[in-house]
């Protein structure tokens, strides 16, 4: 168990008050006083056995007091799990987070997560996940739609000294300085990431010294004395609302309990807890105050029992509160942002022949014409147009501030997308290739599929994902990747495999306030054309399209694997099989599938991904519980092999489910 602060008369700290009032002075205090004060009570609760879980941040509040009270109530703020004081000074009723706390319905997510995890639009403040890193992306996102709304309006993320090894902070750094966002990057060092100093956490002496590697300001102020915590976030959100640009702030400080309650302290040298003991931030601004003969013993006696009062006062509220009571239809329900969304149809006839590529530029281009709020976020995309060209000529119609070329900051990118969110805009993000993905692979399916569900936010982002084989381009430019993004609740997995449905489902996409991975086959951009309607028009995600109709099988399939059933369909004309193209992968169609397998009786899913763990498992798996006394045969599935995708074209072509798919219609149909 660490040491309790000391008692300090003396004052260790240097203040100077600058212009503010005796009263402001008072207000300052009360504000850093109620954290420590809530934190008390949580440290008594967790010993009742009350409440299970504490992240303390006493001996840091000066830093969040400071920043709650130095940014406006309409400005943005990303706190982490030791920043109690900017929930308190954006005054947020105690019975909401104490009921935040315990899980109960009376917080911000229902039960649904943890402690500081949530973000309420009401209060500007952005919640952490657990990942630490993502939060600064996702504020390079927000700090993005202010550039661009020109609004003049600060940002401010948290990070912990430990959270600056992750990857995260360097892309969203890097980020923010390339695009002059104005956010303050604020790092609470207080020596430690949970149990490992500094010292195995990082070489350089101190966080300003990175600021000159990313060409960005850099400040350091001791953060633990308030009113320079005040003053200085105060002043940096004034100069960065006037000239846009990132600031790392490095708040020098300590943690005066463990990483959580349970974790104890042996770690640290006890010599540092007497040291950072007596620079703690709320008895020396005490102590400051009355030596300053501006409070004096009562008016702190008065002030801790009215703080105190409210405290109980907003427990029995909270404690008094039913547990969620459960309700399946209502959690599967809130996974995603239900708005109905209308289908659009072309106002003329007129059609274009368009290649699969062109549906998709088609697409992009009346989408970002239609939704001024649109931005398209990737490497290389503006003036170069994108490896594959899909953005050629946007540049020069939209502009760069909607047209931005990337960093190669996949997770940084990702995170700007929900950024940009929850500031009310809508984003496309390219991945140049679908394998890339995993560079971001945490801000998709931890921060844009789960934050609608825990805190009722979602994210209007869609991430365009350049897929798949038959390129000869081997493991790390050919991979089908859909079915990590189908074992995700929260996203919704669009893959068409025809230009007009390119165009409509891409459009449908951008209309859905949902995060939709986007599946795009390389191999389909320039081999395959169709007339295409030249207008706007939306094709409804979730259902799938018969494409041929027949009567011995049902071949279910999507993507490239549409194109080789029709092949194979073409050269065995004697087969008669419906032939179904999912088209949305999540939420996937099971009333087509099922009416068509009623119908026919026998089932082949061919797919280009691997076999094990692949969608057609699923599949699968479905028909054998709800349609089994229709089928005549084994339901069988036709993929790639389980090997990474190899370059030569001739491992490349026995590597692929195409190979195979021919012998398995067939044992299927002769069975
Ligand atoms: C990606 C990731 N890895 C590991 C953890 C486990 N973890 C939680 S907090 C923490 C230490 C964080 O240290 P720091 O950023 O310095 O913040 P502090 O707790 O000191 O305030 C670790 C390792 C995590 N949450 N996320």
């Amino acid at each position: 168990m660490a040491q309790a602060p000391a008692t300090v008369s003396a004052v260790f700290l240097k203040y100077d008050r600058k212009n503010f009032s005796d009263s402001q002075l008072i207000e300052i205090y009360k504000e850093l006083l109620k954290p420590r004060l809530i934190e008390e009570k949580m440290l008594v609760l967790l010993r009742q056995g009350k409440i299970a879980k504490w992240f303390s941040g006493i001996g840091q509040e000066a830093i969040s007091v400071g920043c709650g009270l130095a940014l406006e109530a309409e400005e943005y703020i990303l706190p982490m799990h030791r920043n109690l004081g900017v929930f308190t000074t954006r005054k947020i009723p105690l019975h909401r987070l104490f009921s935040q706390w315990q899980g109960k319905p009376g917080g911000f997510t229902n039960g649904r997560d943890r402690s500081f995890h949530f973000g309420t639009q009401e209060f500007h403040i952005v919640g952490m996940i657990s990942h630490l890193g993502p939060q600064m992306g996702v504020a390079d996102g927000i700090a993005l739609a202010n550039l661009l709304k020109k609004n003049q309006k600060a940002t401010a993320v948290f990070t912990g000294d430990g959270g600056t090894s992750e990857g995260d902070f360097h892309e969203s750094l890097n980020v923010a300085a390339v695009w002059d966002l104005p956010v303050i990057f604020i790092v609470e060092n207080n020596g430690y990431g949970l149990s490992t100093p500094s010292s195995e956490q990082f070489r350089m002496k101190q966080f300003i010294d990175k600021g000159i590697g990313y060409g960005i300001e850099a400040v350091q102020v001791d953060g633990n004395n308030i009113l320079e915590t005040y003053s200085t976030i105060k002043s940096l959100a004034e100069s960065i609302r006037k000239k846009p640009r990132p600031i790392l702030l490095e708040c020098m400080t300590f943690r005066m309990r463990g990483h959580e309650e349970a974790s104890g302290t042996k770690y640290v040298p006890p010599q540092l807890f007497e040291e950072w003991g007596k620079k703690d931030p709320v008895s020396n601004f005490e102590n400051y105050l009355l030596s300053e003969k501006i409070i004096d013993e009562n008016l702190i006696a008065s002030t801790r029992r009215e703080i105190k009062q409210e405290i109980e006062k907003n427990l029995e509220i909270a404690f008094a509160e039913n547990n969620p009571e459960p309700e399946t239809a209502r959690e599967v329900h809130d996974v995603y942002d239900n708005t109905k969304l209308k289908i659009s149809f072309p106002v003329s006839d007129k059609k274009t022949e368009m290649r699969y590529l062109d549906a998709i530029t088609d697409a992009m281009r009346l989408g970002m014409r239609k939704y001024d709020n649109l931005v398209i976020m990737g490497q290389d995309i503006a003036e170069y147009g994108g490896v594959f060209k899909a953005t050629l000529g946007f540049v020069e119609e939209f502009g760069k501030g909607r047209v931005r070329n990337t960093p190669i900051c996949e997770s940084a990118i990702l995170g700007a997308g929900l950024g940009l969110s929850i500031s009310g805009m809508k984003s496309i993000v390219e991945m140049q290739f679908a394998d890339f993905v995993t560079c971001g692979f945490n801000q998709v399916v931890n921060n844009l599929a789960k934050t609608h569900y825990r805190w009722g936010q979602n994210a209007d982002v869609v991430v365009r994902m350049p897929t798949g084989a038959q390129v000869n381009a081997g493991p790390f430019h050919s991979q089908s990747n859909e079915a990590w993004f189908v074992h995700t609740p929260g996203l919704k997995v669009v893959y068409p495999a025809f230009p007009s449905d390119a165009k409509g489902l891409l459009l449908a996409s951008i209309e859905d306030p949902n995060p939709v991975m986007y599946f795009e086959h390389k191999a389909l951009y320039r081999s395959i054309t169709e007339e295409v309607h030249e207008d706007y028009y939306t094709t409804e995600i979730g259902k799938a399209r018969l494409v041929r109709e027949g009567s011995q099988a049902t071949i279910i399939t999507y993507g490239l694997g549409v194109h080789w059933a029709m092949e194979t369909l073409d050269q065995n004309p004697n087969i008669s099989a419906d032939l179904i193209d999912l088209r949305t992968l999540l939420p996937w169609d099971q009333e087509t599938v099922e009416t068509s397998v009623r119908k026919t009786g026998r089932v082949v899913i061919l797919h280009e991904d691997t076999l094990i763990g692949g969608i057609g498992g699923e599949i699968s798996a479905h028909l054998s519980e709800h349609c089994f006394q229709y089928l005549d045969a084994p339901v069988v599935r036709v993929a790639s092999l389980d090997t990474p995708v190899p370059m030569n074209v001739e491992l490349e072509n026995n590597f692929l489910a195409k190979a195979r798919f021919e012998e398995g219609l067939k044992r299927v149909v002769g069975y």
